[in-house]
């Protein structure tokens, strides 16, 4: 039956979007390379080509050598469908029955096959950092770190490979991205002289000093065991009754209280190795290091209204959005930075002990120094393949980079490796294609659960003379990795930390010091939140106990938010701390690239002017999604990429209102209950668009409108006069004040903030 011309004018937009056809700058998020056609294709052809913006891992051998495939080499081959072993199989939706009526045979190896195959499909998810996001890039060493490293990748001009991976941290694999919580940021280099792992997290201290109380805050973070329950959040009991105990835990507390644990994207996190780091250079001298990730498109965060609505709109939006960028050709960068210490005995520097995860070094003590520039450049090809099976651990290093006593690393150095084992199914996860490495393998380790090397020879052991003396040992100039001889003080055994790691609050005070107005009236807000979720008083009474230790008006304004007496701190304990502008994300400008503006339009928006803002939008480097009544193109090359019904002020970092619609055929009470969002008889203007607008102004985002849309404005709720709302008729115009105001992310001075 033929489709009506409007359904054939929607298919055809939807299917020129996916082909990558509409226009030079094609919206990501087609499925495939290739457009479906409307019936099933009975022709036997061979698998798709990869989409463009895809890249499996390196075709290496499990050996580390190159097996000299092609690059883009698939796990499927030849146009039929066949069994694990390669038998062609002429059906796969009938089970083998004695007659159409009769029971399913036994004997249907097909059958058996594909249900047990199934039945094993799902592997334990990581204990912790079990939702992430990953994408292959590149790193270009800058040559600066070769006075303190002999890496060779860090070596001037060297390109390494790099497969990173983005987490939450308590969240099971299915919970919501966007979530309060610290953010995983691990990131593997394929390095010539093999595979160097940095594993760290957004935020740059952690809970704990010691590895011995990691199930301990893990338990208190995950979902109380009995219910279950909340999932992937801290606010709930157990949480707050540990850290609020285990008071060491208050620095990194304090940063999850916030934007940090709200990022606005992946690719606007900074990322930390936390520990201290040992680098050795050519001459084995050696120098203190913390690593440091810096995006170049600055630290940005959403707002916490936002952050809920997205649990339930798009619990995959930092995926997505990550995702995206990559195909949209809006590759992520980040420098990597040092802050470099001398490697005194006390492994101290300024009074600040290095060996303490919940300790920073402020950037005006020791500023962060660039050694080398890391771009995201393609997706996954597949999420379970490479995501999900990627297996990081602190201790793969490589030579010029090690490690140091503290306390809480050298746990982790056991946790990984023993982690994989359970989760990979076996030792031998460094085979698995996206975990080899890309140099030479030679390990005499043998067989094991998915052993997929075929190792010839007789000898896996050394000494031999049986396979020639193969393999051998590296000798000076061969570029071994050789432990620094770190010198260890004569001591005795004892459980027990060292006193310079007895302060707790001095550097939680630092950074809510160094906070704007604005990033404090947000902690002061989470911990309202979450503390307004808990279920004992006494819990919140100790809380407040704590921040009373970091900051009187923190302490006051929180108490009074949950309505009970702020306990006396007394100004005489709190420490002598100068502030770290540094940790603000407030104050500087960054490029605006990627951001998305969603131009609203009506059933009778002017192609032309819509057109003009599109491109002036792809102009300056923004992602431009028309916001329509339905999905009914505008023109032929105006495909519409959200409706009304369909999106929310969450998906757009601006709007542009081209024009103040009237209410689209489906904007009903009993279709829709966004209808309420207008008070009061029949709204003249769709109700959808003014709840977007209104979300859009109270979320602090630019809003720009032509001249016919200012009748949004009073409806929505929008002071025509407050920062980063602007009236404009000409639509370049506006796209140009909307870039513009991106480059400092949100219009916060639209609410003025009362912290001081
Ligand atoms: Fe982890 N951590 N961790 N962690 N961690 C894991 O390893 C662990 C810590 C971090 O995308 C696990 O493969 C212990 C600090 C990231 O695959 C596990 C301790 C930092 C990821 C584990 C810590 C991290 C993990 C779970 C206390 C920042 C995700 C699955 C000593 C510097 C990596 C896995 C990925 C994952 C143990 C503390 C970062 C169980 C015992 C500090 C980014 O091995």
């Amino acid at each position: 039956m033929d489709k009506p011309a409007s359904v054939k004018k929607i298919i055809d937009a939807v299917t020129d979007a996916a082909a990558g056809r509409d226009g030079p700058n094609p919206t990501p998020g087609a499925p495939s390379s290739r457009p479906p056609t409307a019936s099933e294709s009975a022709e036997p052809q061979p698998p798709l080509l990869l989409k463009p913006d895809q890249r499996p891992p390196a075709p290496v051998a499990a050996t580390g050598r190159s097996t000299g495939a092609p690059a883009d080499v698939r796990a499927q081959t030849g146009e039929y469908l066949t069994t694990a072993q390669g038998a062609r199989l002429p059906d796969s939706d009938h089970s083998l029955r004695a007659g159409p009526r009769g029971p399913v045979l036994l004997q249907d190896h097909h059958l058996r096959e594909k249900i047990t195959h199934f039945d094993h499909e799902r592997i334990p998810e990581r204990v912790v950092h079990a939702r992430g996001a990953a994408a292959h890039g590149v790193f270009r060493g800058y040559g600066t770190a070769a006075a303190v490293s002999k890496a060779a990748f860090l070596g001037e001009g060297v390109q390494t490979p790099v497969f990173v991976r983005f987490s939450t941290v308590l969240g099971s694999r299915g919970s919501a991205d966007t979530v309060r919580d610290t953010r995983g940021f691990a990131t593997k280099f394929y390095t010539c002289e093999g595979v160097f792992d940095l594993v760290g997290n957004n935020i740059p201290v952690f809970f704990i000093q010691d590895a011995i109380k990691f199930p301990d805050v893990i338990h208190a973070g995950k979902p109380h065991p009995d219910r279950e329950i909340p999932q992937a959040q801290s606010a709930h009991d157990t949480f707050w009754d540990f850290v609020s105990l285990h008071t060491e835990a208050t620095h990194h507390t304090i940063w999850n209280m916030s934007d940090r644990a709200i990022p606005r994207s992946l690719r606007m996190m900074e990322g930390f190795g936390i520990h201290t780091f040992r680098l050795v250079n050519a001459d084995g001298a050696s120098t203190l290091v913390k690593f440091h990730w810096k995006p170049k498109a600055g630290v940005h965060s959403l707002v916490w209204e936002e952050a809920q609505l997205i649990g339930g709109m798009d619990p995959d939006f930092h995926r997505r959005d990550l995702a995206d960028a990559i195909e949209a050709g809006n590759f992520p960068q980040w420098e990597l930075g040092i802050q470099a210490f001398p490697d005194t005995p006390e492994q101290t520097f300024e009074g600040i002990d290095l060996l303490d995860p919940t300790k920073i070094v402020p950037e005006e003590l020791a500023p962060v120094q660039p050694i080398g520039l890391l771009t995201l450049n393609a997706n996954p090809v597949n999420y379970f393949a490479e995501t999900e099976q990627v297996a990081f651990h602190p201790g793969h290093l490589v030579p010029g980079i090690d490690i140091t006593d503290d306390p809480l690393l050298a746990g982790r150095l056991f946790s990984y490796l023993d982690t994989q084992i359970t989760r990979l199914g076996g030792p031998n996860f460094a085979q698995i294609p996206i975990n080899r490495t890309h140099a030479p393998v030679n390990d005499m380790l043998r067989d094991g659960f998915h052993q997929d090397a075929v190792h010839g020879g007789v000898a896996p052991y050394k000494p031999n003379s049986l396979d020639g003396g193969c393999p051998f040992f590296a000798g000076t100039g061969d570029r071994a990795f050789v432990e620094f001889p770190t010198p260890v003080a004569a001591a005795a055994k004892v459980r027990e930390a060292p006193a310079s790691f007895a302060d707790h609050f001095g550097q939680p005070r630092l950074f809510w010091l160094s906070l704007s107005p604005v990033e404090r009236e947000h902690v002061i807000a989470a911990y309202t939140f979450e503390l307004s979720k808990v279920y004992e008083q006494a819990i919140k009474e100790r809380v407040l106990g704590v921040l009373a230790r970091i900051d009187a008006e923190l302490c006051q304004e929180v108490a009074a938010g949950l309505g009970l007496p702020a306990p006396r701190g007394g100004a005489e304990a709190f420490a002598e701390v100068a502030p770290s502008p540094a940790l603000s994300q407030l104050g500087r400008r960054w490029p605006a690239t990627g951001r998305v503006v969603g131009i609203v339009t009506g059933a009778d928006s002017d192609p032309g002017v819509v057109r003009r803002i599109r491109e002036a939008a792809h102009g300056a480097g923004l992602l431009p999604l028309i916001i329509a009544p339905t999905g009914a193109p505008l023109a032929e090359d105006l495909a519409v990429q959200r409706t009304f019904a369909a999106t929310r002020s969450i998906e757009f970092d601006a709007l542009l209102v081209a024009d103040a619609p009237a209410p689209g055929a489906d904007d009903r009470g009993a279709r829709d209950a966004r209808h309420g969002a207008v008070a009061g008889g029949q709204p003249t203007l769709d109700s959808r668009i003014v709840l977007l607008v209104n979300e859009a102004y109270r979320h602090a985002k630019p809003i720009a409108g032509l001249a016919d849309a200012r009748a949004l404005w009073a409806v929505a709720g929008v002071d025509p006069q407050a920062p980063g709302v602007f009236s404009e008729s000409d639509g370049v115009d506006a796209v140009s004040a909307l870039a513009e105001q991106l480059r400092t992310h949100r219009v916060w001075e639209r609410f003025p903030a009362a912290a001081g």
